[in-house]
């Protein structure tokens, strides 16, 4: 490829100890929106020939395209990834995250696959119908749970049973992690952090709304 304006964009390079480059693709038809920039293919060979990190959104897929299913395929390339991790609904992307099967299979992606330090996570909505400071709780705490509840699995235990060729223990081991006491530790979690347990973040967040942002015009 010649000649790109995206290689002039990039002709300053900038150490990596402050700021890694990335490139974002969206799901791309033609006249799908009146601007796409770069659909998934484009962007992928982009980031490979350039060196640069590709970036993951969650909500730039085809609603039955799930990015946990692409990162064992592209870390095989790329040296490092950005997820920018929201909440697709329909066509639009970009709301809360929710603790869903999608966000828990990405973050079982990450740990099973071992790409957690060569993964940069970013989060980032703008549902608006909804208090901004909540919003960011929500989100961050959710990925952070799928993170811990992905953690606690038994990846090597599973990793065996798979590798041993045993399939039947390997689903009913992975059908038993879901039920385990996950909340127990995400409290235990929490406490050690010094932040609050279960929904008490919400009562912080509500006296910030009353004494704060109702006074902002
Ligand atoms: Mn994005």
């Amino acid at each position: 490829m010649n000649d790109c304006l995206l290689d002039a964009i990039f002709a300053d390079k900038h150490d990596q100890a402050h700021l890694l480059d990335s490139v974002e693709p969206k799901l791309f038809g033609i006249g799908s929106e009146s601007y796409v920039t770069g659909s998934y293919d484009f962007y992928f060979g982009y980031a490979v020939t350039r060196k640069l990190l590709l970036c993951l959104d969650t909500g730039h897929f085809h609603p039955t395209e799930e990015v946990a299913d692409k990162l064992s395929s592209v870390m095989n390339y790329l040296d490092r990834i950005l997820l920018h991790v929201s909440r697709g609904v329909r066509w639009d992307s970009d709301h809360v995250v929710t603790l869903s099967d999608e966000l828990l299979a990405l973050a079982e992606e990450l740990v099973r696959g071992d790409y957690l330090e060569r993964t940069h996570i970013g989060l980032d909505y703008f549902d608006a119908s909804i208090n901004r400071v909540a919003a960011w709780v929500i989100g961050t705490r959710n990925l952070l749970k799928a993170l811990l509840m992905a953690l606690l699995q038994p990846v090597g235990k599973l990793r065996e049973l798979e590798a041993g060729g045993d399939l039947t223990g390997r689903l009913a081991m992975l059908e038993e992690v879901k039920t385990l006491p996950t909340g127990a530790v995400w409290d235990h979690y929490c406490l050690s952090m010094r932040v609050p347990v279960g929904q008490a973040w919400l009562d912080k967040v509500r006296d910030y709304e009353r004494t704060v942002l109702s006074k902002r015009d």
